[in-house]
């Protein structure tokens, strides 16, 4: 029995969260699985990640809350760590990842989505970091991801409020990127992932690791990230190939 489900095909991985019972909420053991789930990517085999929930209602309806009602201080700190330290490895991990936003992303659910490169959401999604309304804050990234990604106020409007964000608005606001009926969303993540399937992937990792770690730094310095990850590929295969081609044809 596992709450986390990890399949290969070709150069694509899903990991699938299952514990539709509680709409994939999160506790101790959903996310040991879903550690376990993403260690078992092997970048050698692997181009792109996708991150989705099983069944139609729920990516991740956020922490288990039943769990989290009797926990003392230590053990929210605890639980807070593991789970932050789990959604970093995601974030950092070298390939694109994508969410595949099925039904509820709520607190963790969508602090999950925001370690995702891209956010592509079904129509009758919901997102939002509902914590407020628990007496609690966002405890697994949203306080510091969310304004990242869609600006201070618009982070400020969502946590303060609690209030929930179909999926229109999340679109409109940056939250998720594409917004598909129901049935596609995974199809679409899938053709999306398998572009990158012949593509250059030391490229692919550099352009990741500038954007994602420069981003977390002053620009001096993140400029010289970039300009060392630029001249590294020219140390590459891809780039001989891909440059050598343009030149001859
Ligand atoms: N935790 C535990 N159980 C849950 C959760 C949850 N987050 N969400 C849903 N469930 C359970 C329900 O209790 C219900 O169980 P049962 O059938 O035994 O009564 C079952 O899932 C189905 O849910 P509903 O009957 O409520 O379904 P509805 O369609 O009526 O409502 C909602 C769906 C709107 C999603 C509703 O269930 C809801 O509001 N859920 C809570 C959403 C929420 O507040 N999420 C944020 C939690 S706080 C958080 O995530 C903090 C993050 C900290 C990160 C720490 C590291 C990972």
């Amino acid at each position: 029995m596992t709450y986390a489900h990890y399949e290969q095909d070709g150069f694509v991985a899903t990991v699938t969260i299952d514990r539709q019972e509680v709409l994939n909420a999160l506790d101790d053991a959903v996310l040991a699985d879903l550690d376990e789930a993403v260690n078992q990517v092997d970048l050698d085999q692997t181009r792109c990640l996708i991150i989705t929930g099983a069944g139609n209602r729920a990516f991740v309806a956020g922490a288990d809350i039943a769990r989290m009602s009797t926990m003392t201080r230590q053990e929210a700190a605890a639980f807070g760590t593991y789970g932050n330290a789990v959604f970093r490895r995601i974030e950092k991990l070298p390939v694109p990842t994508i969410a595949a936003i099925n039904g509820y992303a709520l607190g963790g659910g969508c602090e999950l989505a925001l370690c995702a490169d891209r956010r592509i959401a079904a129509a009758d999604a919901t997102l939002g970091q509902p914590e407020i309304l628990l007496g609690i804050i966002p405890g697994a990234g949203g306080t510091q991801r969310l304004p990242r990604l869609i600006g201070p106020s618009k982070a400020k409007d969502l946590i303060y409020t609690g209030r929930f964000v179909k999926a229109d608005e999340a679109l409109a606001i940056g939250l998720v990127d594409e917004v598909l009926p129901a049935a596609e969303v995974y199809d679409a993540a899938v053709r999306w992932a398998s572009q990158f399937a012949n593509a250059a992937g030391y490229a692919l990792r550099a352009a990741k690791e500038a954007i994602d770690y420069g981003g977390e730094l002053d620009l001096a310095t993140g400029l010289e990230i970039e300009r060392q990850q630029f001249a590294a590929l020219f140390a590459t295969e891809d780039r001989t190939i891909g440059m050598t081609s343009f030149v001859e044809n």
